[in-house]
C-alpha cells in the first residue's frame, strides 16, 4: 500500500492497480482530492506492472461532486481539468467503481473513466442545477454523448439522482457489483477489459449520440416550451440546455469552451449564490446548538394520529411511506373511514403516474390503522401527534387524556399552526415530552417541518423530532413558542401590508402580479381564491365590514365558487374583476381616502420589507436559532424562489442600511406598525448584516 497523500491511497492487486480516496464526509472534490488524484494516476499509469487503474472511495460515498465550501475562491492546483485529462488520457483502462452517489463532479470524473461499474443501490447524476450552476467538468459534453441530448436534458435540467439499474440501461453503467464486493467486481471487469483488449473507451471521441440530434432544434424547443412553468425565473435550467445544445451543434473542445463560459457566468451571478446558501442553510438547520449530537434518541416504532381529515390523514402517509405503523383515531366512524378512503385515493393517484407500484400502495396501506378509541390504540405508541380543529380548549382536553393514556418518554406532539404550546403542555404532568410538529398542507407534499421547541421541552424528544424529521423526507428547522411561529407570523407581515395596499388603490392583481414576478408561485389574494375565502367567515356573523365580507356574501367565495377576488372562467383561468373593483373603490371613498397609482417596486418593498422586519423581531426574541433557519422555512414552505435565498437573505442583498432606511420611511408616512426592529438598527449600526449574526 502506498500512500499517495492524506487521503489518497495506491496499490497494486495483482496487475491491477487501484486507487483508493478517503475524504469523509463524501469525498468531494477538494484541493487534497484532486492532488491525490493527480499523483495517484501519474504513478499508475507509470507502473508497468499495473494493466488496468480501478477508481473507488472509501466510506459512505464515490465523490459526490466539486468541494462547494471551495466556491468562490480560485481553484487551487491542479485543476479539476487536469486531473480529468490524467484519468482520460490513460493508456491503459480505467474503471471507477461507484458506490453510494456519484454526483456533479464527481460523476464527471467517473465519465472520465473507460468503464462505469456500481452497486445496485448507487445513484449519479448531475445535480449542479438545484445549486444554481451546470456541470462545469464536462459533465455537459459527456452525459449527452452518453445517454444522448434527451436524457441528458432531463437529468441534468431536474439534477435527479438515478439509480445504478437504470444508469445501466441508459449506458451510464457498464456493469452492476453485487452489493458490498464492489472492489472485487470492479477489478475482475478491469481484468477482463483487459484480457479482451476492449478499447479505451473515451467518451469524447463518441460522437454517435450527439450526431444524431444535429439538425433537430425541436427537440431543445419543445423541452424549453414543455418546461417553461418549472423553469420560471431560475437561470440555470436554460443554461444547461444551452450547453447540451452546444454539445450536439460543435465539437467537443468548442463545447466545452461553452460550458466553461456559462459556468462561469452562473457561479458569479446571485442566483447560484443563493442556492448554494440554501444548501448549506438546510444543513445547518439540522444543528442545535445546545442538543449535543449524541443525545440519546427515543426509537419511534409506531406512531398515533388524532384525526382523519386532509392535516392528519396527510401526517399518517408521511409515516407510513418510511415504513412506520401509524394509528389513526378520530371521533366518528363515516369521518374515519372518509379519512383513510381519502389516504387510499391519493396513494392509488400516486401508483396511476408511476410514482409508487399497485403493492407499495398496499403495503403502506397495510401500515395505517384506524379506530375511535385513543384507550385501545394510544398505550403502546412512541409518538402521538394532536392533528384537530385549532382551538386551545379542545387541545387542553386531549393532551390531558394522552398524558393519562401514553406510556411514559412517549412524544406529545400537537400539529397547532400557532397556538400557545406551553398552554398545552401546561395540562399534562410531562410537559418535557412535549413538543409542535407544525406539518404544511399538504403534508405528505409540502417539504418543511416546522419543529417547536416549548418551554420544558427535553432535548432527547427535540433530538428525536430532528431524526425523525430526515427519516421521513422533511425538512427540519427548530422554531419557539410565538403567535403563528416563524413561517405564520411572517406571513402575516406581508398579509396585513398586502389589505393595506389594496385600501390605498392597488389592485389585487396589481399585488399578485409583482410577487409572481418577484418569483413567487402565486400572490397572497389568489391564494385566498385557492384557499377559499370564507375560511373562518360565518354569515350570519357577517357586517359587510370589510371587503372579504362583502365578497363572500355575493357568494364570491375563491375558486370553489368560480368567483372570488378574481373572476374564472370555465378553464379556472382567473382574470381581474371588476365586480371586486367596484367593491374596494366603494370601501376606499367610504374611509374618506385618495386612491392612487402604487408602483410595482413599491408593492415589494411594502410587502416584503416588512417580513424582513419582524424576521428581525423573531430573532431578537430567540424564536429562530439562526436567519437562515428564517430562510429555509420561507423557501421550502411559503414558496419564497428559491434563486432568491430567503427573505432574510434578500434583506442582506438589499442592504439592511436599505430597509432600514424604508421602515423608517413607511413609519413616519404610516404609523408604528411599521417600527424597525431593534435589532435591524443595530445591524445597520455595527455595519453588520443578518448573516454575520
Ligand atoms: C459540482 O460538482 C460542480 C462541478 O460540476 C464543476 C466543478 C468545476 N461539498 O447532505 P448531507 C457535506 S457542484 C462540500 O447531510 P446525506 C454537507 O454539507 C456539487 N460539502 O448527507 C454535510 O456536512 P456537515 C455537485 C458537502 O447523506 C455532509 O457533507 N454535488 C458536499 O443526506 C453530509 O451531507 C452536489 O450537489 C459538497 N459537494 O446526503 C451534491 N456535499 O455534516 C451535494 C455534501 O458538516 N450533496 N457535503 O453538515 C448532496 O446532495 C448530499 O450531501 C449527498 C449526501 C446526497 C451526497
Amino acid at each position: 500500500m502506498a500512500e499517495i497523500n492524506s487521503v489518497t491511497d495506491l496499490t497494486l492487486d495483482g496487475d491491477v492497480a487501484v486507487i483508493t480516496l478517503n475524504s469523509p464526509p463524501v469525498n468531494a472534490l477538494s484541493a487534497p482530492v484532486r492532488e491525490g488524484l493527480f499523483e495517484a494516476f501519474k504513478a499508475a499509469s507509470a507502473n508497468d506492472a499495473a494493466k488496468a487503474i480501478v477508481l473507488i472511495c472509501e466510506g459512505r460515498t464515490f465523490i459526490a461532486g466539486a468541494d462547494i465550501t471551495e466556491f468562490g475562491a480560485p481553484m487551487a492546483p491542479p485543476e479539476l481539468p487536469d486531473v480529468q485529462d490524467q484519468i482520460e488520457g490513460a493508456s491503459k483502462p480505467v474503471v471507477a467503481a461507484i458506490h453510494g452517489t456519484a454526483l456533479g463532479g464527481g460523476l464527471e470524473v467517473a465519465l472520465c473513466a473507460h468503464y462505469r461499474v456500481a452497486v445496485p443501490s448507487a445513484r449519479l447524476g448531475l445535480p449542479e442545477v438545484a445549486l444554481g450552476l451546470l456541470p462545469g467538468a464536462g459533465g455537459t459534453q459527456r452525459l449527452p454523448r452518453v445517454v444522448g441530448p434527451e436524457r441528458a436534458l432531463e437529468m441534468m435540467t431536474s439534477g435527479r439522482h438515478v439509480p445504478a439499474k437504470e444508469a445501466q440501461a441508459i449506458g451510464l453503467v457498464d456493469e452492476l457489483a453485487e452489493e458490498g464486493k464492489l472492489r472485487e467486481a470492479a477489478v475482475a471487469f478491469a481484468r477482463k477489459v483487459v484480457a479482451e483488449g476492449r478499447p479505451l473507451r473515451r467518451i469524447r471521441d463518441q460522437n454517435e449520440k450527439v450526431e444524431a440530434a444535429r439538425g433537430k432544434p425541436e427537440i431543445f424547443a419543445d423541452f424549453r416550451k414543455a418546461n417553461a412553468r418549472k423553469f420560471r425565473g431560475f437561470l440555470a435550467p436554460e443554461y444547461n440546455i444551452r450547453c447540451i445544445e452546444a454539445a450536439v451543434n460543435q465539437p467537443f473542445d468548442e463545447g466545452m469552451a461553452t460550458e466553461r463560459k456559462l459556468f462561469l457566468e452562473l457561479m458569479n451571478g446571485s442566483q447560484s449564490a443563493a442556492q448554494r446558501y440554501s444548501f448549506f442553510a438546510e444543513r445547518t438547520a439540522q444543528k442545535v446548538p445546545d442538543v449535543a449530537d449524541d443525545t440519546p434518541l427515543i426509537p419511534i416504532k409506531k406512531v398515533g394520529v388524532i384525526g382523519a381529515g386532509t392535516m392528519g390523514g396527510g401526517i399518517a402517509m408521511n409515516f407510513a411511506n418510511a415504513g412506520i405503523p401509524v394509528v389513526i383515531v378520530e371521533v366518528k366512524q363515516d369521518a374515519l373511514d372518509r379519512g383513510l378512503a381519502t389516504i387510499r385515493k391519493n396513494y392509488e393517484r400516486t401508483a396511476s403516474r408511476g410514482g409508487i407500484t399497485a403493492e407499495q400502495v398496499e403495503q403502506r396501506m397495510s401500515l395505517i390503522s384506524g379506530s375511535l378509541s385513543m384507550e385501545d390504540s394510544f398505550k403502546d405508541v412512541d409518538l402521538v401527534i394532536e392533528a384537530v380543529f385549532e382551538r386551545m380548549d379542545i387541545k387542553k382536553d386531549i393532551f390531558t387524556k394522552l398524558d393519562a393514556i401514553c406510556k411514559p418518554g412517549a412524544i406529545l406532539a400537537t400539529n397547532t399552526s400557532g397556538l400557545d404550546i406551553d398552554e398545552i403542555a401546561s395540562v399534562t404532568k410531562r410537559p418535557e415530552s412535549v413538543i409542535g410538529l407544525h406539518f404544511f398542507s399538504p403534508a405528505n407534499v409540502m417539504k418543511l417541518l416546522e419543529i417547536v421547541r416549548a418551554d420544558h421541552t427535553s432535548k432527547e424528544v427535540i433530538a428525536t423530532s430532528m431524526k425523525l424529521a430526515k427519516q421521513i423526507g422533511k425538512v427540519a428547522v427548530l422554531v419557539g413558542v410565538c403567535p403563528g411561529f416563524v413561517g405564520n407570523r411572517i406571513l402575516g407581515a406581508r398579509q396585513r401590508e398586502a389589505q393595506k395596499l389594496v385600501m390605498e388603490g392597488a389592485m389585487p392583481w396589481d399585488i399578485d402580479r409583482a410577487l409572481y414576478d418577484f418569483g413567487f408561485p402565486m400572490g397572497p389574494f389568489a391564494m385566498s381564491d385557492l384557499a377559499g375565502l370564507d375560511i373562518g367567515w360565518v354569515k350570519e356573523r357577517s357586517k359587510g365590514e370589510s371587503i372579504r365580507d362583502v365578497l363572500c356574501e355575493a357568494d364570491r367565495r375563491g375558486q370553489k365558487t368560480g368567483a372570488g377576488y378574481y373572476d374564472y372562467d370555465e378553464n379556472r383561468v382567473a382574470k381581474p374583476s371588476p365586480f371586486t373593483e367596484k367593491v374596494i373603490h366603494d370601501f376606499i371613498v367610504k374611509s374618506g381616502a385618495n386612491p392612487r397609482k402604487i408602483d410595482d417596486q413599491e408593492i415589494l418593498e411594502r410587502c416584503i420589507y416588512p417580513m424582513i422586519n419582524e424576521g428581525a423581531k423573531i430573532l431578537e426574541e430567540g424564536k429562530a436559532i439562526r436567519a437562515s433557519d428564517i430562510d429555509v422555512v420561507w423557501q421550502n414552505g411559503y414558496g419564497w424562489p428559491v434563486y432568491r435565498g430567503g427573505p432574510m437573505w434578500y434583506g442582506d442583498q438589499v442592504g439592511p442600511e436599505k430597509v432600514l432606511a424604508k421602515m423608517k420611511e413607511f413609519q413616519a408616512k404610516m404609523g408604528d406598525q411599521f417600527k424597525p426592529a431593534a435589532l435591524l438598527e443595530k445591524l445597520v449600526a455595527d455595519n453588520k448584516k443578518f448573516a454575520d449574526l
